[in-house]
């Protein structure tokens, strides 16, 4: 008998999938990695997620992080260097708790932090900072974005130089909280036969600190033209948007959140339609699933996140890895595991 449990532990332990890369970073968690090259050096800016003594709940309240540090490398596979805090809650006069997933931008010789965090009411708001260095510190403007709601901002610059914040998600996102335009704390999700809820855009104005336009739906269809459904949920939208841009065609990304995949659509204007197209990344060991597509040196990679250090849905750790278009335009599958 020992002999024969012997054996089915070595088969569990050749069973165990292996991760396909390893944490960028291990001395902190990280998480949400939003990746841009700046100066010639690859600068990302993730959560820092932290260990707390707050419960867990539907809406995420363990995700209660107070600052952000920001990574970068001069190559994929380089050292990474995390440059310190970047910004403290304590210095965004407006916000109480929860600093999200962020994204950055640059613009004229200023760079630009875009992150959500809780207000004083508890509502989920996005906020701008700026530095003159990419790796921050970051000076944080008194009020969040006006007009602005929700979470998990990516900020796209297009090539004709116009910018754009998507943005939103569902259930801890609040975006349900937003349906009729105005807040409504009772604001319930979308039921398995009604339309799924739909990501935000907003052009920015020329200083890249407030909306030119009222934020938009992003509709995101089924093969067939349809808006999918909330009961679509391996495919519908439920957080952490990102945009790229390849062969002059618009790939709108994100997460399904409870299906756990990354999936993209694509479409011919930053505004959309998005017709649904696949999954860029299966589901990663935790809960939640983020990520970034970056060009570097003429090759894509995707930033994404799992727990391998810690195991514990809230402390996560970002990563990268190679993504391949095919010639079709699709893209190759990831599966973070082998
Ligand atoms: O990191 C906190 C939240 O978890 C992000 O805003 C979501 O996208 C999810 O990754």
């Amino acid at each position: 008998a020992s002999a024969l449990f012997l054996l089915s532990q070595i088969s569990i332990a050749q069973q165990k999938k292996q991760p396909i890369s390893q944490p960028l970073v291990k001395h902190i968690y990280t998480a949400d990695p939003s990746a841009h090259v700046f100066e010639g050096k690859i600068y990302i800016y993730p959560s820092h997620d932290i260990e707390t003594n707050v419960s867990r709940d539907a809406d995420g309240a363990k995700f209660d992080m107070k600052d952000f540090h920001i990574l970068s490398m001069d190559k994929i596979g380089g050292k990474v260097t995390d440059h310190g805090v970047a910004l403290d809650l304590k210095d965004v006069p407006w916000a109480s708790k929860q600093l999200w997933a962020p994204d950055a931008a640059y613009k004229n010789g200023t760079y630009y932090l875009f992150f959500p965090a809780k207000d004083q009411e508890g509502i989920f708001r996005i906020g701008v900072a700026t530095s003159k260095k990419p790796s921050g510190p970051f000076k944080a403007e008194k009020k969040p974005i006006e007009g602005s709601f929700s979470i998990d901002p990516a900020v796209f610059k297009d090539s004709d130089g116009s910018y754009y914040m998507y943005f939103g998600g569902i259930w801890g996102g609040q975006l349900q909280r937003w349906k009729t335009g105005k807040y409504d704390a009772n604001g319930a999700l979308q039921k398995a036969n009604e339309k799924a809820l739909l990501p935000k855009i907003a052009k920015l104005s020329p200083d890249l600190k407030s909306f030119s336009e009222s934020p938009k739906d992003i509709q995101i269809l089924d093969e067939q033209g349809n808006l999918l459904l909330e009961g679509n949920n391996d495919k519908r939208f439920f957080e952490a948007a990102w945009m790229h841009k390849f062969r002059g065609k618009y790939y709108f990304s994100y997460s399904t959140g409870d299906t756990h995949f990354i999936s993209y659509a694509t479409g011919d204007s930053p505004y959309g339609p998005f017709t649904y197209k696949g999954v860029v990344l299966n589901p990663v060991e935790g809960w939640t699933n983020h990520h970034s597509i970056v060009e570097v040196k003429g090759k894509w990679y995707l930033f994404y996140h799992d727990v391998q250090i810690s195991g514990q849905t809230h402390l996560r750790n970002v990563k990268v890895t190679e993504l391949h278009h095919n010639p079709d335009g699709t893209i190759q599958t990831i599966s973070a595991y082998k």
